[in-house]
């Protein structure tokens, strides 16, 4: 472990340390770094969701992640290592996540979910988490944004330590999902289920993925979306569908695939990300 992803007076993956406290910490380096003193929103840019900050609004201030205390370098080609402060046409401010900590590199949970609670310590209300992933259903092409309606955890583990219940009924929020639906009638609407990977799944566990309510396979989001609901957040999560899932796609799976469909889906989705997070 590099000493600026784990050095300082608080290092996340101590078990005395409260990672709130390091979120905390984070979110005052973040202000001092960008000289915003307070964001309103959130925004974590996974595969393919990399062009839309610019159509956010306008990038006030960029920062490399791991110079901000808790956050780790990116280990993923594709993946953007950095952390904006964006000013929306509204005045409001984004702080736009560029990359995140995936469950599959082992850095433990806190680290995926430092980001969210980072977040919320610069005081953010809501979180937009995208990310790319696999789809079920045959008629959702590579390049379909789709958006989450509820998940299901197959990873094993929270990122909650001790009695902490938290209700996630409405987790996906209904009343983010009405503004998508205002800025895109047509989006479509699925159960996300996150895997730990890094493999991608064989064509039985899609199966039965499927069979337990899965319309979206990924590596991502679920782990982060209880953590931003514990930390007071309100949650919207979009797919963008960048490869078929194992067996449902007649040709295997490749990481090219994945980067190419994000590419080409790029113009739509980030005018789609924009609208939303003007909106909300
Ligand atoms: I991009 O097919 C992407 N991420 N688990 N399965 C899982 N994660 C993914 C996939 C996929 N595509």
């Amino acid at each position: 472990m590099s000493a600026t992803s784990s050095a300082g007076p608080a290092a996340i993956d101590d078990p005395t340390t409260d990672p709130f406290d390091v979120a905390r910490e984070a979110a005052a380096a973040i202000a001092e770094a960008t000289g915003v003193a307070r964001h309103d929103i959130a925004l974590v840019l996974g595969s393919g969701w990399g062009g839309a900050a610019e159509l956010v609004g306008e990038t006030v201030a960029e920062v490399p992640s791991h110079e901000i205390p808790g956050f780790s370098a990116p280990a993923v080609v594709g993946h953007v290592g950095t952390l904006r402060s964006v000013r929306l046409p509204s005045g409001a401010h984004a702080l736009v996540l560029g990359s995140r900590t995936h469950l599959y590199e082992g850095r433990g949970v806190r680290r995926v979910v430092h980001g969210v609670r980072t977040a919320a310590a610069t005081g953010a209300r809501a979180v937009v988490l995208t990310n790319g992933c696999g789809g079920l259903n045959a008629d959702w092409a590579p390049g379909t944004p789709v958006l989450i309606r509820d998940h299901l955890n197959l990873t094993a583990t929270s990122p909650l330590e001790g009695a902490t219940f938290v209700d996630l009924t409405d987790l996906y929020a209904q009343r983010l999902r009405d503004v998508a639906h205002e800025v895109d009638p047509t989006l479509a609407e699925g159960v996300y289920a996150q895997f730990r990977g890094p493999h991608y799944e064989t064509p039985a566990e899609v199966q039965m993925a499927g069979r337990l309510g899965a319309d979206l396979v990924g590596m991502s989001t679920t782990i982060e979306a209880i953590a931003a609901r514990h930390a007071g957040l309100e949650v919207l999560a979009i797919s963008l569908v960048t490869n078929l899932a194992a067996g449902i796609s007649p040709v295997p799976l490749s990481h090219a695939e994945v980067i190419e469909a994000g590419q080409a889906a790029a113009p739509r989705i980030s005018r789609l990300l924009a609208d939303i997070v003007g909106r909300i």
